[in-house]
């Protein structure tokens, strides 16, 4: 059921699907909230089945089980409408159902990176500032956020000429910094008769009108506006052209704040009753509330992509089903406090398995004043979320990585870093997002789905199939209980390791969050850096994380320039690193299926863990290898090899 709070188990419960703005910052009971997503999966170890049910219209999914052991969907208006979704297993009909409403295409990797952001950087020196204080103290960051105070009284496609006089300047200093730029556009258009925007869409009608052809406004920021009919092609078309502007003087991406759409009126919304012309098939906006952010994202998106040509990112508050094509999306206002940090977990995991495969919480807290440890806390779980992004609201404090004790600045520097060395790892779990649908962090259920006991677990979770994550959520913890499923497992952190299938009693320093490697994979991460693209990496970093139990293994690893489409016309590198294990022996290889793509590094750098033997003999494409680093206390391996190489042997 995509963004709703509680445990990933919705058994029980009742959910109401109508996109609405939460004004005051959700708590644990507000439901509906910004998102609608009428998909839901039912497991019980071995049967599986899901139901999308295709209908836009307030719906509600009561798991409120009766005597008899039935439950209910409905809508308020609309077919009956639904996708009986079968299959193996959960993984599998979350594959289906993102067949049926489309996938998240690979997002420009700086997308990938830190983002800082707050309601509102008010001033180009205000902006400046934030940025060289990034670089000063090489704290990585690759995007920064412009929120509604950068326009002229908040009309949108307009700059504010007092604060921002240069924008263009702004954006291309900020640019020679490594930083890119996303500026929030809402639909709300101010009812200004000197106002360019409204004045063509008027003359287009290319607004949403009631019946009788009276024009609909509703007060938001700019106060009483208008607001686009995005069912239209024309007004799409109109909105995705009219961030020519923006894009041409540097803006890299786009925040879709406000579409639920959000009204300051009694009802929260645009009138029900508002006509949608549906390109001649009109219909109330009952029918197409839960759509508007998605016809909204889909006009940006294809904004972006036709002036930029590279890869869009939208950020959207709102969506439906679908929403994954264009926009990865935000949780909305939380508030700076423990619970909250909390109650995003499950959130983010429940969004994942709805097809919302790019989504995060404002770290730090939204509402409310943060304070060290909870920020710290929560960019140590949020460098493992999807989309990483600090953002905090008017008048609360400061929650920048430096704003409270040094202390905490520097463990925030070593997961925001940590997040850029672990960065070939995620970004190939995004490009696998985008082939299969299976989302980028996982509910634990969604790996073990042997593992009766993962499914109640919805505060640890699986960044991809190899690491595991068991944030802490609760101030001056520094000892937590961690389940860990079936296998062995490597304290990433510590090197401690430990059998599964079982609980442990974890030490939870504030310096580090618990973070397991599954004994036996491979990883591969790269060099710090302050930005994506910052400098040319020398190598990448194989680390082989060897088992008892474990004789093979591979792993796949996609690579390209993660920001054009050359993609498509085959410039990418599929690389398969795998590993085969007998006694006093290993053998890895590298083989590259498709390899077009021109990496910058030249060397991989082999870690080989837990390694039970002391190596005689290395072997490189059959030559005998001179020099290794082979450190018998920790039972590791080190040996450097150059990229044209396929195949080593260790005896
Ligand atoms: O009514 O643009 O959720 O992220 O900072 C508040 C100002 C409007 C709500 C968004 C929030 C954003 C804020 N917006």
């Amino acid at each position: 059921l995509g963004e709703k709070t509680g445990f990933i188990n919705k058994k029980g419960k009742k959910y109401t699907m109508w996109n609405t703005d939460v004004f005051k910052a959700h708590i644990e009971t507000t439901d509906p909230l910004y998102i609608s997503i009428p998909f839901y999966l039912a497991t019980d170890c071995n049967n599986n089945y899901g139901i999308y049910f295709d209908n836009s219209y307030k719906s509600f999914f009561d798991f409120r089980v009766n005597q008899k052991g039935e439950y209910t969907f409905g809508a308020l208006g609309g077919k009956l409408d639904y996708y009986f979704i079968s299959g193996n297993n959960s993984k599998d009909i979350i594959k289906k159902y993102t067949k049926i409403t489309g996938k998240m295409n690979i997002p420009p990797k700086w997308s990938l990176g830190y983002h800082q952001s707050r309601y509102s950087y008010a001033s180009e020196v205000e902006v400046k500032k934030l940025s060289s204080n990034f670089r000063e103290k090489n704290i990585p960051c690759d995007v920064i956020h412009f929120d509604i105070h950068y326009m002229d009284d908040y009309r949108v496609f307009t700059w504010d000429k007092n604060n921002f006089p240069r924008p263009k300047k702004l954006i291309n200093e900020l640019a020679e910094d490594g930083f890119k730029v996303v500026n929030i556009i809402d639909p709300g258009v101010k009812k200004d008769p000197e106002y360019e925007v409204y004045k063509k869409g008027v003359k287009n009608d290319y607004f949403c009108r009631y019946l009788d052809g009276k024009l609909y406004t509703g007060d938001v920021w700019p106060g009483e506006s208008v607001f686009p009919d995005f069912t239209k092609k024309a007004v799409r078309d109109w909105w995705s052209d009219l961030h020519q502007k923006l894009l041409n003087i540097g803006v890299n991406g786009i925040w879709n704040d406000m579409n639920e759409p959000a009204v300051f009126s009694k009802t929260n919304t645009m009138d029900v009753e508002v006509v949608h012309e549906n390109d001649g098939s009109p219909d109330l906006h009952k029918r197409f509330h839960n759509q508007y952010a998605l016809l909204e994202a889909m006009a940006t998106y294809r904004g972006i992509k036709k002036y930029k040509k590279e890869r869009p990112f939208v950020l959207s508050r709102a969506g439906f089903s679908g929403i994954q094509r264009y926009a990865a999306t935000w949780t909305g206002d939380n508030r700076s406090i423990w619970e909250h940090l909390k109650l995003s977990i499950p959130m983010l995991l429940n969004m994942g398995v709805s097809g919302l495969s790019f989504s995060g919480a404002d770290i730090g807290g939204f509402t409310g004043d943060s304070n060290g440890e909870l920020l710290t806390r929560w960019t140590q779980l949020g460098a493992f979320m999807p989309f990483f992004r600090n953002h905090s609201s008017l008048q609360t404090k400061n929650q920048e990585p430096w704003s409270f004790a040094e202390k905490y600045e520097k463990i925030i520097k070593k997961f925001i870093t940590l997040r850029y060395q672990f960065m070939p790892y995620i970004y190939n779990l995004f490009y696998k997002a985008s082939e299969t649908g299976v989302p980028v962090v996982r509910p634990l259920f969604l790996e073990f789905p042997d593992d009766k006991k993962t499914y109640t677990i919805s505060y640890e979770f699986m960044i991809g199939e190899n690491i595991l994550a068991a944030p802490v959520y609760e101030p001056d913890q520094d000892k937590k209980l961690v389940y860990l499923p079936k296998g062995n497992w490597i304290n990433y952190f510590s090197g401690d390791k430990y059998e599964g299938k079982k609980y442990i009693i974890e030490d939870t320093p504030l310096s580090n969050m618990p973070l397991y490697i599954k004994s036996g994979s491979i990883l591969v991460l790269t060099e710090k850096s302050n930005y994506i693209g910052e400098k040319e990496t020398k190598d990448l970093n194989i680390n082989v994380f060897l088992d008892e139990k474990v004789a093979s293994k591979n792993y796949s690893l996609y690579e390209d320039d993660g920001i054009s489409y050359d993609y498509k016309n085959g410039d990418y590198n599929h690389k398969i690193f795998s590993y085969t294990k007998e006694n006093e022996r290993i053998e890895f290889n590298i083989k590259n299926s498709n390899c077009k793509y021109k990496n910058n590094y030249n060397k991989y750098l082999f870690s080989f863990e837990n390694i039970s033997f002391k190596p005689g003999e290395i072997y490189v494409d059959g030559k005998k290898k001179e020099k290794w680093n082979y450190n018998p206390q920790a039972n590791s391996l080190n040996l450097k090899i150059n990229t044209n190489k396929e195949n080593i042997v260790i005896m």
